[in-house]
């Protein structure tokens, strides 16, 4: 069974039940870039070098290692750049066009629900971007959104030869795509290392040429990201909650996520409170919840940029 395959069943129950949805949410992880070649943080293609994803994603790592956390986020600039948006992003963005009153909170840092147009207005960005940066200074609060240089200095620089992201295909899925680019990299006889190859050693960078505020000319920037520890964004969460006090919720779309990661994942349980039917899109039937399934909800496993368009089709037509 080609593993993006819907149970006719389930496609029909849920298309019924879209159609007659007025307020609707989407919670976005990881998974549904993976299918525009983009690794997730768990599981494969979790690995930046032999480094754990989630370990660099620390004030922590960042305090005691700038250069280091800086490389990873350099690196993860230039892939997000390099990806595209894939067929479910476009979804999600057609379906909020159509639908004023469905908000889509993404967990993903790397730009591409805004590349695929989604209404600015109806996407919540829980966990920051890539392409913000902000003064680590005490004293300063300077910050700039849509900062898309790359590299974002010339130390931080990417090899040429570094692959570049590759979409999945109904049957290449995601996972298998980030596979491909975050696995093991052959790298051939004389062919030149990239700085994702585990063999190249790291160079420590001073911290003078890491990237400095311009403002304060003092202070390391650091990427506009919330790490673990941190506050998601008040404004945002204030903007997700008042929408969600605001009436009763028919429907959240849980998209890609491993839902570990609080407060994001307690979306799913704060709209099952307020009425909504859950809907998981994933490759692991394992990655649920912590709530799990309830009678009614659905379960469609496979390849994100595979099964959205194909569960939204009958409101949004085709993609
Ligand atoms: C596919 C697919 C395909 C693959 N198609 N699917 C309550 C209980 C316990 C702990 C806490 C709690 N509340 C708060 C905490 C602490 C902490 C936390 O949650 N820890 C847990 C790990 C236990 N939370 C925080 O610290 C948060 N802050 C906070 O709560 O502030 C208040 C506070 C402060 C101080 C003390 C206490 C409270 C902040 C969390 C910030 C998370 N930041 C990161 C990094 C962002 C920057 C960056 O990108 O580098 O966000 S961590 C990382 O995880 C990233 C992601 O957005 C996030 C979620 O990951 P995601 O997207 O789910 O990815 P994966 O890899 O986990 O899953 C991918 C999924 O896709 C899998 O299921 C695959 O199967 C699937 N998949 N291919 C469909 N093709």
């Amino acid at each position: 069974m080609a593993v993006s395959t819907i149970p006719a069943a389930d496609l029909r129950t849920f298309s019924e039940y879209l159609k007659g949805c007025k307020r609707i949410l989407a919670l976005l992880g990881a998974g549904i870039s993976a299918s525009s070649g983009l690794p997730t943080f768990r599981g494969v293609g979790g690995l930046w070098r032999s480094y754990d994803a989630t370990d660099l994603a620390t004030p922590e790592a960042f305090e005691a290692n700038p250069d280091l956390v800086w490389q990873f986020y350099s690196y993860r600039r230039h892939m997000a750049l390099k990806a595209q948006p894939n067929r479910a992003h476009y979804a999600l963005a057609e379906l909020a066009r159509r639908n004023k009153d469905f908000v889509t909170l993404s967990q993903n840092v790397d730009g591409l629900s805004q590349r695929a147009n989604h209404p600015l207005s109806q996407l919540r960005l829980l966990h920051g971007s890539l392409f913000t940066v902000k003064c680590t200074s005490f004293y300063c609060s300077y910050s700039r959104e849509n900062e898309f240089a790359d590299p974002i200095v010339p130390a931080l620089a990417i090899p040429k030869n570094v692959p570049e992201p590759k979409p999945s295909t109904d049957d290449k899925t995601g996972e298998e795509a980030s596979k491909s680019l975050y696995g093991t990299l052959g790298v051939s006889e004389g062919e030149e290392l990239d700085i994702s190859d585990d063999r190249v050693p790291l160079s420590p960078l001073s911290p003078d040429v890491l990237p400095h505020c311009p403002e304060c000319k003092d202070g390391l920037l650091r990427p506009g990201v919330v790490w673990f520890g941190e506050s998601l964004p008040s404004h945002t969460i204030n903007l997700v909650d008042s929408w969600m006090k605001s009436g009763p919720i028919d429907l959240i779309l849980v998209i890609g996520t491993s839902s570990r990661v609080y407060p994001a994942a307690s979306y799913v349980d704060k709209a099952r409170a307020r009425g909504a039917r859950v809907a998981v899109v994933n490759m692991d039937r394992n990655d649920v919840g912590s709530s799990g399934l309830n009678p009614g909800d659905w379960f469609f496993q496979g390849d994100a940029g595979a099964i959205v368009p194909e569960i939204l089709k009958e409101v949004i037509g085709e993609i």
